[in-house]
């Protein structure tokens, strides 16, 4: 699926804006069904609210009820089509919508998904009154089951005695808040009848003869006798390769290649573009951006490029005040700036993909992306087919949506599931193998908390990630152990596969503004203890078969309230409102020595 791009023969048009929103707060949750609501619009069967498209609904308004609702919830808005984009297709999509919606242009169902992460669209042209006012109705339900990804459960409350009737409450197999809503854009946009349907490139380097491949293949729906004309266009505008048919190899000589930003400070994310034209009875063009680049993996090296890489990153999440998941410029402005402030070069999609405005920062800017699926707290009860299919169906969406992004280097199908256990292995065996079936040219992965003793997936993976919490969920207050359980740890998985190794998770709950000397958990003092003891140990082994290190977490977050969380987690090294904590400096001056030294036989400063 093409993100929306405007070109000569596409316009887009946003519905993004102030909707009107209800919840449906009723005992079984289907009022909103059973009386019809999309059958007109939403105000005429009841109270209905203001609420801003894209955002979570949850932190919006002034009402516990909303907030921490769970079921459906009804958005609808009137639109405008003008008598020439009606001679067009016209498509609806929607960024994402957390976590099953149902779309319904002027009373009719146009669309429904399951999934709450990745984008969907239906054409609509069936559906619309030209010269009239349209209405688009959405529901949206936020309700986790055992086979949604990621999965939770319900419970009802049956005891009278303590809960009233009909009572239930959702239970949350992650550690972070269930956002619900329109999360990212809604657009209206036009394709000529005939249209590019789909683009796949991958791309080769031939480092001896200095060039680059670009393997292209186009998908047109329609009539299939119009001209195509591809074309790899590079910064200046200048034409460097063409192409005719549907499917190709483009040689691109002397390529400028697509670096992460520490690994060429000067030219970093080269991107061109691969803009392609169709012509027949009417023309259709979609402009690509594309990074010439190549990934490989060895036995203990993570390659870009054929340099070593060493991933000096942050896991993050899509998370802030006010908009919950809701997508937000400033936002991903500010995260970036902060990435680069920190040094960071990488960070993991923690534990979702993230939208697609986010990733195109990532390829414009040179950070490397392992690209996470919403596979979050998978358990025994929830590695049934009906769960596996949906698995299965979300990598193809995912790798719909991101193959053509240079920025993303790794696929993780999931972060911490029970891979200890029989039943884990047919499944990760096969949502692994499935996409690395999609994309031969990505390594995958999943996030393990499980150890070399017990873990039964690992076998079926590229890198080895794990998490690892010494010195906070086990030897709490003991920074002291750190290095001595870090490389125990280390040798055993190395003794066992020979594969590269990456901690994807590390850190310490800090409140900000706390402070203790000695240090204890939850000073910002214990929060540079444990991650200095962490770098400490990383250092004897980068250059040999570590690969990276990923800082859980960039920022604090929201998650469900519970014992073990002042309002929200707090591992952060900035606050929510991103501001730093005291560990901020020293992962700043850690990262940015990384690639600020020129090479000096250092396996770190190994960059270009
Ligand atoms: C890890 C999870 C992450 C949690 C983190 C923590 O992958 O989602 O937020 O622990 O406990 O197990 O802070």
């Amino acid at each position: 699926m093409l993100y929306p791009r405007g070109s000569e023969s596409r316009q887009i048009q946003s519905l993004d804006g102030m909707w009107n929103f209800r919840i449906d707060a009723s005992p079984n949750r289907n009022l909103g069904f059973e009386q019809k609501w999309y059958s007109g619009r939403l105000s005429t069967t009841g109270p209905v609210i203001p609420m801003a498209v894209p955002s979570s609904y949850n932190d919006v308004t002034e009402d516990k009820n909303i907030r921490d609702f769970v079921g459906w919830a009804w958005y609808d808005r009137e639109f405008f089509v003008s008598n020439v984009s009606q001679n067009r297709r016209i498509v609806l999509r929607f960024g994402s919508a957390h976590y099953y919606a149902i779309v319904y242009v002027n009373g009719i169902e146009a669309v429904r998904h399951d999934g709450g992460h990745l984008p969907f669209e239906a054409d609509v042209n069936a559906l619309l009154i030209v010269n009239g006012p349209n209405y688009v109705t959405v529901a949206v339900n936020n309700t986790l089951s055992p086979t949604t990804l990621p999965p939770g459960t319900i419970s009802y409350k049956t005891d009278t005695s303590k809960y009233p009737e009909g009572y239930f409450v959702q239970n949350l197999q992650m550690d972070f808040f269930n956002y619900a809503g329109i999360h990212r854009h809604v657009r209206l946009y036009t394709t000529p009848k005939t249209y590019i349907d789909d683009i796949t490139v991958t791309t080769t380097v031939d480092f001896a003869s200095n060039i680059g491949h670009v393997n292209y293949a186009i998908e047109v729906v329609g009539d299939q006798s119009g001209t195509l004309k591809i074309e790899v266009i590079d910064k200046s505008g200048a034409t460097v390769a063409t192409g005719t048919t549907s499917k190709g190899s483009l040689q691109v000589n002397n390529p400028q290649l697509w670096w992460p930003y520490t690994m060429n400070v000067n030219n970093p994310a080269y991107l061109y573009t691969l803009k392609v034209s169709l012509t027949g009875t009417d023309l259709d063009v979609y402009r690509l951006p594309i990074g010439i680049r190549v990934v490989n993996v060895t036995s203990d090296q993570f390659l870009i490029n054929n340099k070593p890489f060493y991933c000096h990153g942050v896991d993050k999440h899509e998370d802030s005040d006010i908009r919950g998941k809701g997508l937000d410029y400033a936002l991903i402005a500010k995260d970036f700036n902060m990435l680069k402030w920190l040094g960071v070069n990488c960070f993991r999609t923690s534990h979702y993909p993230y939208a697609e405005e986010i990733l195109d920062q990532a390829d414009q800017q040179g950070v490397v992306i392992i690209d996470e699926s919403p596979g979050v707290g998978i358990r025994s009860r929830n590695f049934g087919n009906e769960s596996l299919n949906h698995h299965l169906e979300v990598m193809s969406e995912m790798y719909r949506r991101d193959k053509n992004r240079p920025a993303v280097c790794m696929w993780s199908v999931a972060n911490e599931p029970e891979s200890d256990t029989a039943n884990a292995v047919p499944y990760f065996k096969s949502v692994i193998g499935y996409t690395k079936q999609l994309d031969p040219t990505r390594p995958v992965s999943f996030t393990c908390n499980k150890d070399y003793s017990n873990d039964k997936c690992v076998q079926f993976v590229d890198v080895i990630m794990i998490n690892r919490y010494y010195g906070w969920y086990s030897d709490t207050g003991h920074p002291e152990v750190i290095q001595r359980q870090v490389n125990t740890n280390f040798m055993e998985w190395r003794k066992i596969y020979n594969k590269p190794l990456l901690v994807s998770e590390f850190g310490a709950g800090t409140v900000a503004g706390l402070h203790r000397q000695p240090s204890m958990a939850f000073t910002e003092e214990y929060q540079i203890e444990v991650l200095s003891q962490f770098h400490q140990a990383f250092d004897q082994h980068i250059g040999k078969f570590l690969v990276g290190e990923l800082i859980w977490n960039f920022a604090d977050f929201m998650t469900a309230q519970n014992p073990k969380r002042v309002v929200g987690n707090k591992k952060g090294i900035l606050t929510r409102q991103r501001q730093p904590k005291a560990a901020a400096q020293l992962v700043r001056n850690r990262y940015n020595s990384m690639f600020n030294s020129s090479f000096n036989g250092d396996y770190r400063l190994c960059y270009l």
